[in-house]
């Protein structure tokens, strides 16, 4: 019997070519949990990790478990001799909404190469009904809704395990859902921990909004991701949520190291926690007050803790650097705030005078990193530029007392998603080259012979085009709009931040329907693609969102510049529109003011699957360079240092930048008439006057050479050859990439688990 007949039969007792693509989304997805279910869990291996995040990104998962439990061909086939297309069934997957970007990502691929490389480790967070929001653009604004995922058909498996978390007048128990994570040819499963309350409900969410009553904590706790904290209630709401998240992680841990035979004394031996960016940093006096609880003493309490808990680090900016008000936590977790206290004193006395590491500051704020780097035993940056601006400018009080505890681990990416799931034809014809040895080493290397073979060029080309098609007919599906497949696909995608720069890719947008208007025809027409969710509560992102969306129809609009140019913005950018833009992209566009980027990981994404960077010397972008080679890349802008001086120096003013006459003109659109017939005045003037009289993150310091790089890179597209061995030396060079290899360099440098030898680059 084939491998889904019975399936089917079971189910719907009828064949596959009668089921719609619903039931046999149904059918594979008992079928894939049978399988997994057949893999043992890593629990016979003394010590583990708990990998702790407030996201986890995962996208959908039946294709990618399909793919690691090495049947997806197998399915694949019986699925085509029956009339099916995997890619229909797919789309009655809904994409769990777990996290909101590349922190989100990375804690994703992350448990997949932890699972595939054999280590034991889950991982630990909350179950967000709702997720962070679904976007929908109205009146090229936009609007926020509830993004409801989870079904009787989601991956979630209700757990028995249940803990109590005392929060100051009530407490509340917990329900678990795990999902399984598997790994590529792996013989061993893990799993996401999601936590959850029974009570919460969508009733208190206003209809059309995602407007509920903060203060209802036992009905909202898991609600959404990042509910809006820009007032107290919406402070509270978070620090609820984090201290459930980490209370209950904390309390499996125990459960999970007794039962494996830990005394609690020998807690370390059995326990490691990553802490994944600040948000679960509680866990650190709540693992001391469980311990004590159990009882160690105070001072063993601490010990243990710092012996089992690492910190990863992943941006500079103080906005994300979480800093909440002590008598916040007094009113939230009173046991919690006075053992954080007494931590704050001993390293007051340790070291005193030394104000840039205190953990309560004199506002009587708490800060989190800091908590997590006195108390942890290791923290790392995300790649290497940014591990050295921890060190040396924004982390330099502590790399002054503990340098040993410093060490980057530089990003990676999950070939099993973005490259063999997302891009099949690239992932086939790779084998065809070089074997299919890079599938678990990720050396792919030995392209570089083909680098000169016109058969091999011509075919990445067809690859290229291929992917384009195939992007142009789901965004003709999805939103309606009709893209040129034979155009330069050049694409941003990622959060909306004033940082990440897309107003500054706005206002090259902006000179380039000009230039065409004057009769400056481009030789192949351009697509540039946006992507990204603006914070709900962030007005200035938002103000971008509306510009791009107001030019993109000006544009649209005009005919005679609508068969050279268009402009998108994709809705609701999420990983499954990753998947399809990512292997259609020319231009990676990773244009971050220097410094500000931590690593990024679509520049890796895009890398591997042929496109070239378009970039400043910034996160991993400087190691893709330093990889592939200046000639292989194109870089622009000021640099890391230069930038860190002038935000000390104070030495930036944008309206000397505005006052140019190449950049005035392309600012000053933003209120041209042609916009505000269309957009929103208040949204429009708002950006432009920031854009000259704040403009915090710079977006004028490198207009001139973006514009400049930009139309060298689109002359440069012209020359195919050149251009496509160009991608070829990429696609070769992105081995190092791989999260396998950033995995093992965690569990070498700082987990210490039981690995499998695998063979990885
Ligand atoms: O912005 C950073 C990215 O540069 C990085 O690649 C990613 C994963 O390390 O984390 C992103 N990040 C940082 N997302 N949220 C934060 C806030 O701390």
């Amino acid at each position: 019997m084939s491998i889904l007949e019975n399936y089917v039969l079971d189910n719907f007792d009828k064949p596959i070519r009668e089921c719609s693509d619903q039931e046999m989304y149904k059918v594979l997805l008992d079928l894939v949990r049978d399988k997994s279910r057949e893999l043992p869990t890593n629990d016979d291996k003394k010590k583990k990790l708990y990998y702790f995040s407030a996201e986890f990104l995962i996208g959908k998962l039946l294709s990618n478990n399909l793919l690691n439990l090495g049947i997806y061909d197998e399915v694949n086939n019986e699925l085509i001799a029956n009339g099916k297309n995997i890619m229909d069934i797919e789309q009655a997957e809904l994409e769990p909404s777990l996290g909101n970007g590349g922190l989100g990502r990375l804690a994703a691929c992350f448990v997949d190469s932890i699972t595939t490389l054999g280590i034991n480790g889950d991982g630990v967070g909350l179950n967000y009904h709702f997720g962070l929001f679904k976007q929908v653009f109205k009146d090229n604004q936009q609007t926020q809704l509830p993004d409801p995922w989870i079904t009787e058909e989601s991956w979630l498996i209700k757990n028995e395990k249940s803990y109590e978390v005392p929060f100051n007048n009530f407490t509340l128990k917990s329900t678990l859902y795990d999902i399984d994570v598997l790994g590529y040819n792996s013989d061993t499963r893990n799993r996401l921990r999601l936590f959850d309350l029974d009570s919460v409900t969508s009733d208190i969410i206003e209809e059309g909004t995602i407007h509920f009553d903060k203060t209802n904590i036992e009905e909202n706790l898991t609600l959404f991701l990042y509910p809006d904290d820009s007032d107290r209630e919406g402070e509270l709401l978070r620090i609820f949520q984090q201290y459930f998240m980490v209370s209950n992680g904390a309390q499996l841990i125990l459960d999970e190291a007794v039962a494996r035979g830990s005394n609690l004394h020998d807690l370390a031996e059995y326990a490691v926690i990553q802490i994944n960016d600040t948000h679960p940093a509680f866990v650190i006096p709540e693992m001391i007050r469980l311990l004590t609880q159990r009882g160690i003493d105070f001072d063993e309490a601490i010990q243990i803790t710092q012996t089992m808990t690492a910190f990863t680090n992943h941006t500079i900016l103080a906005e994300a650097l979480e800093k909440w008000p002590i008598d916040e936590l007094e009113q939230v977790m009173p046991e919690i705030a006075n053992i954080i206290r007494e931590l704050d004193n001993r390293k007051k006395d340790e070291f005193p005078n030394n104000h840039a590491v205190s953990i309560i500051d004199e506002h009587d704020r708490v800060h989190m990193a800091h908590m997590a780097i006195h108390y942890g035993y290791s923290i790392n940056g995300v790649a290497a530029l940014h591990t050295e601006i921890l060190k040396n400018s924004e982390l330099k009080a502590f790399f002054d007392i503990y340098p040993n505890k410093f060490i980057n681990k530089t990003n990676g990416i999950t070939f099993r998603r973005w490259i063999m799931d997302a891009n099949k034809e690239l992932a086939d014809f790779i084998d065809d080259l070089i074997s299919d040895e890079w599938r678990t080493s990720a050396n792919l290397e030995p392209l570089l012979d083909f680098k000169d073979d016109e058969n091999v060029i011509t075919k990445l080309r067809a690859i290229k085009f291929n992917n384009k098609q195939r992007l142009s007919h789901r965004l003709e599906t999805m939103q309606d709009v009709k893209i040129n497949e034979h155009s330069i696909i050049d694409v941003q995608i990622k959060r909306i931040h004033e940082y990440k720069r897309q107003q500054m890719l706005l206002l090259y947008i902006i000179h380039k329907y000009k230039d065409i208007k004057n009769g400056n025809i481009p030789k192949t027409p351009i697509t540039i693609i946006f992507g990204g969710k603006a914070a709900a509560a962030y007005t200035i992102a938002r103000d971008i969102i509306h510009a791009i969306l107001t030019v993109s129809e000006i544009i649209a609009n005009d005919d005679d510049v609508n068969k050279h140019f268009q402009v998108v913005m994709v809705e609701n950018y999420n990983v499954t529109h990753a998947q399809y833009l990512i292997p259609a992209t020319d231009i990676s566009e990773q244009i971050s003011l220097a410094s500000k980027e931590a690593s990024g990981t679509g520049n890796m994404k895009f890398m591997l699957n042929g496109a070239l960077t378009l970039c400043t010397l910034d996160g991993a972008n400087v190691e893709i360079a330093d990889l592939v080679g200046e000639e292989n890349i194109y870089i622009f802008g000021k640099r890391s240092e230069e930038i860190v001086d002038l935000y000390a120096t104070n030495g930036y003013n944008a309206r000397s930048y505005y006052e140019r006459e190449t950049i005035k003109p392309l600012v000053d659109f933003l209120i041209d008439p042609k916009m505000l017939e269309l957009g929103n005045e208040d949204r429009l003037s708002r950006l432009h006057s920031d854009m000259i009289n704040k403009d915090y993150f710079m977006a004028l310091i490198d207009l001139e050479e973006f514009i400049e790089t930009k139309e060298k890179v689109y002359e440069d597209y012209e020359d195919h050859d050149t251009w496509t061995r160009k991608t070829l030396i990429n696609i070769a060079k992105a081995g190092f990439f791989s999260s396998d290899r950033t995995i093992n360099e965690y569990n070498r440098d700082i987990w210490h688990l039981e690995q499998e030898i695998k063979n990885v680059n």
